[in-house]
């Protein structure tokens, strides 16, 4: 056979936040990866998942049993072999997202092994991708707020996104804070996580409006689709409803677009099963004349989303960015508020980072 899979592992890296971090609902102090490499004679393909350590006993277990020894070039063969390696252990979640990193390893492998950036393999139809700032965290005071959205702004980003929903009486001052430091051009997207009632949601979207915010994301759980049919329906004019980040198999996101509940569909290529996974959600999105803004995890997205013709921008979500710059050389930077893959760098186009050790982890 052609090149051969022959040995799946797994690395944790644990790295701390820059400072503690809320939305909505959720605190955090950590960012956890699990970094897949996928061995075939002297080549190795990257992948990752921002998911729990487990994730990583899942890839070097039933997934690596799934794949060793399929030809490193059959990405869909593989991805089918994974699906069907979880079918006991449940594929939403956990599972999904360590199938995510083994297929992001494997199309990385399968880019070097021709030579090409995974860009340039996927068939692009765009040479970069439009990113947008993600941070503004609940957790910030007002000075950290404007200084992070304002860097943005500054850095030709069009858009920036901030969390609301954990202090409705300090959001509305938040959100004047942040349109006063990014000014008038610059689009203001507000993240709730879920925080919301589907009145409370319809309230202060109102008041959003008000700041011209463009984007609200979550109001509701995104398991509600009724509701966020309900707050799309009713939402100010050029106000866009987004939900997503937890879609994990296609049916996750079919029966979002069936519900018609959003104006904008996301999808997390670490979440959703991968180069494979976001290249099926982006036919569906394209089915519905939806369009796709990818969630988090900048650099493989800035490759990928080179191919995914819905696409209207990704995620340069602050931890996460910082994390990829930590982790691995290679990792791309924006410039003019675009990410662009590198031309002459194959495959995903980065290495793990000595320094990497330092936020290892025993899994
Ligand atoms: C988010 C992403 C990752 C961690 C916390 C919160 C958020 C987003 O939902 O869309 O950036
Ligand atoms: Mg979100």
């Amino acid at each position: 056979m052609a090149d051969a899979i022959e040995r799946v592992e797994a690395v944790v890296y644990v790295v701390p936040t820059d400072r503690r971090e809320s939305d909505g609902t959720f605190v955090w102090d950590r960012t956890t990866v699990v970094v897949v490499h996928v061995l075939s004679g002297a080549s190795e393909g990257l992948g990752w998942t921002y998911a729990d350590a487990s994730a990583a006993r899942l890839a070097t277990g039933p997934l690596a049993s799934a794949v060793v020894g399929l030809d490193a070039a059959a990405t869909s063969g593989a991805w089918s072999a994974m699906s069907r390696a979880v079918r006991n252990i449940g594929r939403p979640g956990l599972a999904w997202e360590a199938i995510s990193a083994v297929d992001i390893a494997l199309w990385d492998l399968r880019s070097k092994l021709v030579g090409l950036p995974l860009a340039r393999l996927l068939g692009p139809a765009r040479e970069s991708v439009r990113v947008y700032g993600s941070g503004g965290f609940t957790s910030y005071d007002d000075d950290a707020l404007a200084a992070q959205l304002s860097a943005w702004a500054a850095a030709d980003f069009p858009a920036v996104k901030m969390k609301v929903g954990r202090c409705p009486a300090r959001d509305r001052r938040r959100v004047r804070v942040a349109r006063e430091a990014i000014g008038a051009d610059v689009a203001l997207f507000v993240d709730a996580n879920g925080a919301w009632s589907r009145k409370q949601a319809l309230y202060e979207m109102d008041r959003f409006a008000e700041q011209g915010v463009t984007w609200v994301e979550e109001p509701v759980s995104s398991e509600d689709l009724e509701g966020l049919r309900l707050l799309r329906d009713r939402a100010p004019a050029g106000m866009e409803i987004a939900a997503g980040e937890y879609g994990y198999v296609l049916d996750d996101f079919r029966r979002m677009l069936v519900a018609d509940c959003v104006d904008v569909v996301q999808a997390d290529v670490t979440r959703c099963g991968g180069v494979t996974g976001i290249m099926a959600v982006a036919a569906l999105c394209e089915a519905f004349q939806m369009p796709l803004s990818t969630h988090c995890a900048p650099h493989v997205h800035a490759h990928v989303g080179c191919a995914l013709r819905p696409l209207r921008h990704l995620e340069y979500f602050h931890d996460h960015a910082r994390v990829e710059h930590l982790l691995f050389e290679g990792a791309l930077e924006p410039h003019g508020g675009s990410l662009r893959p590198e031309p002459n760098r194959a495959g995903l186009g980065v290495t793990i980072r000595p320094g990497a050790r330092r936020y290892r982890v025993d899994h």
